[in-house]
């Protein structure tokens, strides 16, 4: 591994290891100067292929497209995006060589992949440490990345139970109605989202104590069930004297400013609102302290949202584009009325206010512009540094909107707005590859789809690949359908579905344990697995899931079933239930396979066993004693569990334990 330093960039903390600096540039790439940036370029063959960045749009291969590594808030994810709410700049190479580049920045990282020049790799970077890894194989080079940037997070066990959410759920009777539904289908469930409506008038930290009269009693009483509750965190502070947080961020300086040291006033959910200043290592520890307020009530979870960070205005702009409306005293002529509402829509998330916006870290301030993609991480790193004070060997549940590497070692991600679309479904399964190579291994999807009115059909097809993504929660936004599972028809469909995610999750947590503590990727793309087949190269549709797994989820509308490639002999297993399947061994070759709504097809490879429990109701009541082994083996081997207590940091690698299964 080598690194190469350009421009003088601002410490990430993205790496754990000490990597010496050598000079000149990488022989990988040629590289210009032009202005402050510097650009990487190198020659694409037909045989390359580009993987990485993570959260991104488009393939698992990235060739072909434009990629900005900047984080942004837009909830309207299409193709014709080029960022979204992570800044993961790592990439894999194969083909003519193999190699993988980690542009370690705080400010934008652009990857033009094949976008001008559909035969050239372009990268424009400002202040980076670059850092290029070779290796014998993808395999390879990511997980000396992964050593590079340090252990994957690793929440609580319950964390990997099923959750609902809902933008919209206000009041402790809306939480109790959807604990009630699940119940009362007998679904599982593990918690319970709360969106920003718990808030008194979006103040974090707040609880409005009409809405939640008693949370530490209700969050008690659902814990005693088994059912956490994970509510939200917003990155902006309501500029409101006399809420203390306000008052006091004030008081100590805790805020971002305007070049002058003036606290800069931006517009986010509570109006008028300031930033905590989480790069500054006093205000981070700060920030964090703040969850107190709800660790004391018996949370245990929490999501931390709009911390690209998300602006709806920039205060001064906003006066502007106002004066500019009152000025035309309402008489609009011509191009009035476009040019004064392009005024409003330019205001959100807007360079300018980036621009002028600062932090000020251990006495030098420095422009948000050119930390930008650090926010997300530092408020993810604020709340998992004071939880390590506040319980120091408990796991809690932590994910983040928007993140950049170095943040996957403090919380995960969930993927952000996406719509109730087929397209979106099979995004999230080309996405989670990427995600895990970048280290952001507890990552999902808002099953269902956030934006726009879900379908049963695609419920139930998105549920059927949540039930192996680490981070299984389904969640809408305020104006879509309620797409709660006991809202659709097909009951016993969503029961056996959910339940199949209890049955396969001693596996999954084994396999999340063991790839987090060892570097390891959980999906992979076929092609990492069987680089020399030319069919398995460019499989979009298919991932290689733990060590034992394959799956190929439907993710079209009206399929009765789906096309699937084996690269090698594999049994197939036809799940109807967690405790109910039949299992058939094809060769290697393609298949036409039915795949009814209401089983998930997926295929054990040769020389491997798949522990099963049986259904649970939750993570808590999950019989991890008697488990069935779904076997592809003809001599015994070992299966390597994780049975740990679930909540200790301390007694992860204890927990860890191998089982022989005999044919
Ligand atoms: O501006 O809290 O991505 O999951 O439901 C929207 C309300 C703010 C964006 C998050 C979404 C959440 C919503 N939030």
């Amino acid at each position: 591994m080598k690194k190469f330093t350009y421009g003088t960039p601002f410490e990430t903390d993205a790496v754990v290891e000490r990597v010496e600096r050598t000079e000149g540039d990488p022989s990988q790439f040629t590289v210009e100067r032009t202005g402050d940036a510097f650009v990487f370029r190198r020659p694409l063959s037909a045989r390359d292929r580009v993987y990485g960045l993570g959260e991104q749009v488009r393939g698992i291969n990235k060739r072909g497209w434009l990629y900005d590594g900047w984080n942004t808030d837009d909830p309207r994810i299409t193709e014709g995006r080029t960022a979204l709410y992570g800044a993961h700049n790592f990439i894999v190479l194969t083909g003519e060589e193999t190699f993988g580049v980690f542009f370690d920045s705080a400010g934008r990282v652009v990857f033009d992949v094949g976008y001008e020049d559909p035969d050239e790799l372009k990268i424009t970077a400002w202040n980076a440490d670059v850092y290029v890894i070779e290796g014998g194989s993808a395999k390879e080079v990511v997980h000396t990345f992964r050593t590079l940037i340090g252990r994957s997070y690793i929440p609580p066990k319950w964390a990997f139970g099923y959750g609902q959410s809902k933008w919209g759920y206000k009041t402790e009777e809306d939480i109790r109605a959807v604990v009630e539904g699940y119940r009362a289908n007998g679904f599982p469930l593990d918690a319970v989202y709360m969106d920003i409506d718990y808030m008194i008038h979006y103040k974090d930290f707040t609880v409005d104590p009409e809405r939640y009269p008693d949370l530490s009693a209700l969050s008690a009483e659902l814990k005693a069930e088994g059912i956490y509750l994970v509510p939200i965190v917003d990155a902006a502070i309501k500029a409101e004297e006399g809420y203390p947080v306000y008052d006091e961020g004030l008081r100590n300086g805790y805020f971002c400013t305007d070049a002058a040291g003036v606290p800069y006033v931006v517009g986010v959910w509570p109006g008028d609102s300031v930033l905590p200043d989480v790069l500054a290592p006093e205000a981070r520890a700060w920030f964090g302290a703040q969850y107190r307020a709800l660790l004391d009530e018996g949370i245990e979870g929490f999501w931390n949202d709009m911390n690209e960070p998300a602006l709806f205005y920039g205060k001064e702009r906003l006066q502007k584009a106002i004066e500019a409306v009152a000025q035309t005293k309402g008489n609009l002529e011509l191009d009035d009325f476009n040019k004064l509402t392009a005024n409003f829509g330019k205001l959100a998330n807007s360079p300018e206010d980036y621009r002028a916006l600062c932090h000020n870290v251990n006495g030098k301030r420095v422009s948000h512009a050119d930390v930008h993609n650090l926010y997300g991480y530092n408020m993810t790193r604020a709340a998992a540094e004071y939880f390590a004070e506040y319980a120091p060997d408990k796991r809690f549940l932590l994910f983040s909107r928007s993140s950049c590497i170095g943040m996957h070692r403090y919380g995960g991600i969930w993927t952000g707005d996406n719509c109730s679309w087929w397209s979106h479904l099979l995004l999230n399964v080309k996405m989670m590859p990427s995600l895990d190579m970048c280290g952001f291994l507890f990552a999902g999807a808002d099953i269902g789809g956030h934006a726009d009115n879900t379908t049963e059909e695609l419920l139930l097809r998105w549920l059927a690949f949540g039930i192996f993504t680490p981070l299984m929660r389904n969640h809408a936004t305020n104006g879509a359908r309620d797409q709660e599972c006991y809202r659709f028809k097909n009951k016993d469909a969503f029961r056996r579905i959910l339940g199949m995610r209890y049955a396969l999750l001693p596996y999954l947590y084994s396999e999340y344990i063991k790839c987090a503590l060892r570097g390891e990727m959980l999906f992979k793309p076929l092609a990492f697995e069987y680089p020399e087949d030319a069919r398995a190269d460019g499989v979009e549709d298919q991932l290689f899931f733990g060590e034992s797994l394959m799956i190929a989820p439907v993710c079209e509308q009206n399929a009765k079933g789906r096309y699937v490639y084996l690269p090698a002999r594999m049994k197939m297993i036809r799940m109807r239930a967690g405790d109910d399947y039949k299992v058939k061994t094809l060769e290697k070759g393609s298949y036409y396979l039915e795949v009814p709504l209401d089983e998930v097809v997926f295929f054990l490879r040769e020389g491997k066993v798949l522990p099963l429990a049986r259904p649970a109701q939750n993570v808590a009541s999950l019989d991890e004693e008697h488990l069935a082994f779904v076997k592809f083996i003809d001599s015994p081997v070992e299966y390597e569990i994780c049975r740990d207590d679930g909540s200790t940091l301390s007694g992860i690698e204890k927990g860890l334990r191998k089982i022989t299964v005999r044919p």
